[in-house]
């Protein structure tokens, strides 16, 4: 058996920790580093799956918690798998839940067997366990799943911490025993360990010992500063095998997608581009530009001159803003589009830096562009 998940390191970059690789799936292989869009409830909002596929999008993330609780993994099961419910042919990962109780979900109680809770949105009284986070992401039959970890808060304290790791270990292993569909499902372990170096090689040697397809690190872009983050990541990747792969979960700013490639980040994912879109904020290669604002009323200049986006090359500012103030949802489908648009390009030109072996020029020039001081 081949396994589903495969990681093909296809070079290192010269002065940095950056790989350009390739992620092989059930559903396609995709070039690394790569951004993936998040489409919590099986929908990238606003985006429908051929948008996505145009604008160049691989793998898109989907979430355990919201779908265990809506359509329930009994009706995408019944559909086929999530590809099939929501017509997406390319790769599909999904979070485990535990991230997503804990920002959620009330009343929770965190034991040994799992965490207790109450739904967000029936108020039923809720236990996500390893075994069963498992069994619903065998039941949605994504390319890549993860196991269900606890991500605690960056400053709680140290035995609060190396208590949680040795629990995540523990859970990551359970799930390991309880997967299902180990040829066709690759199952990821999730680093913890907040900011404590020896915490987080527990926490790697523990996982790396469990011989995962690939190895996600949590924990981290949870209120600590974008240095501590950077400090984490300098010691925390080099403990992750070469042929497997990395992903840093629910980060997604441009200077942080690039100084985690320079650590030997592979994937990332993150709401931000799709959240901010829906505020009228757009990322573009000069900054944020809040399109909403006044200043652009008669601005009839694309949200970014340097991007070919269906957005950019079709309409203006003027206009987008126009449609914002005017609640039509087009102009949030446009600053959508466009937001993800940037990201996914953004790690198009980092591969072609690291292939050029100038990622720290490319850095350099991305956080003068952008007003970024890299603190
Ligand atoms: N664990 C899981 N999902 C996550 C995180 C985590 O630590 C984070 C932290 N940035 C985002 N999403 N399971
Ligand atoms: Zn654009």
């Amino acid at each position: 058996m081949t396994p589903p998940i495969q990681y093909r390191l296809i070079k290192k970059e010269k002065h940095t920790g950056a790989r350009l690789g390739e992620l092989i799936t059930p559903h396609g292989t995709f070039p690394t580093p790569m951004f993936m869009p998040v489409g919590t409830q099986a929908s990238v909002k606003l985006m429908s799956p051929e948008e996505l596929k145009e604008m160049g999008a691989g793998v898109i993330l989907s979430n355990t918690y919201h779908l265990w609780l809506r359509p329930g993994p009994e009706i995408v099961k019944e559909a086929g798998g999530l590809h099939q419910f929501m017509n997406w042919d390319q790769g599909i990962l999904t979070d485990s839940g535990g991230f997503q109780v804990f920002s959620l979900a009330e009343n929770r109680d965190l034991t040994e067997e799992g965490v207790h809770f109450k739904s967000h949105l029936s108020g039923a009284k809720m236990f996500l366990s390893p075994e069963k986070a498992i069994a619903i992401e065998n039941d949605l039959g994504p390319d890549i799943m993860m196991s269900l970890d606890e991500c605690p808060p960056f400053f709680a304290s140290y035995e609060y911490v190396r208590d949680s790791v040795a629990r995540t270990s523990r859970w990551a292993e359970r799930g390991l025993k309880a997967h299902r569909n180990p040829d066709t499902q690759g199952l990821f372990g999730i680093v913890q360990g907040a900011g404590f170096q020896d915490l987080r090689e527990q926490s790697a040697k523990d996982l790396v010992s469990l011989d995962f397809p690939g190895y996600s690190i949590g924990g981290l872009s949870v209120g600590e500063s974008k240095a501590e983050m950077n400090h984490v990541l300098d010691f925390t990747t080099p403990l992750l095998p070469e042929h497997k792969p990395r992903y840093l979960m629910g980060v997604g700013s441009p200077d942080a997608l690039v100084d985690g490639v320079i650590r030997g980040i592979d994937m990332f994912d993150c709401v931000l581009p799709t959240r901010i879109a829906r505020n009228g904020t757009v990322m573009t290669h000069h900054g944020r530009l809040v399109v909403k604002n006044a200043q652009y009323a008669h601005d009839f200049t694309p949200l970014d001159p340097d991007c070919d986006c269906y957005t950019c090359t079709h309409y203006t500012r003027a206009y987008i803003r126009h449609l914002i103030k005017a609640d039509e949802t087009f102009g949030l489908r446009l600053t959508t589009y466009h937001n993800l648009y940037f990201l996914i390009h953004l790690m198009a030109d980092v591969r072609q830096a690291i292939m050029d072996d100038n990622l720290l020029e490319f850095r350099q020039n991305l956080f003068d562009e952008y007003g970024y001081t890299g603190a």
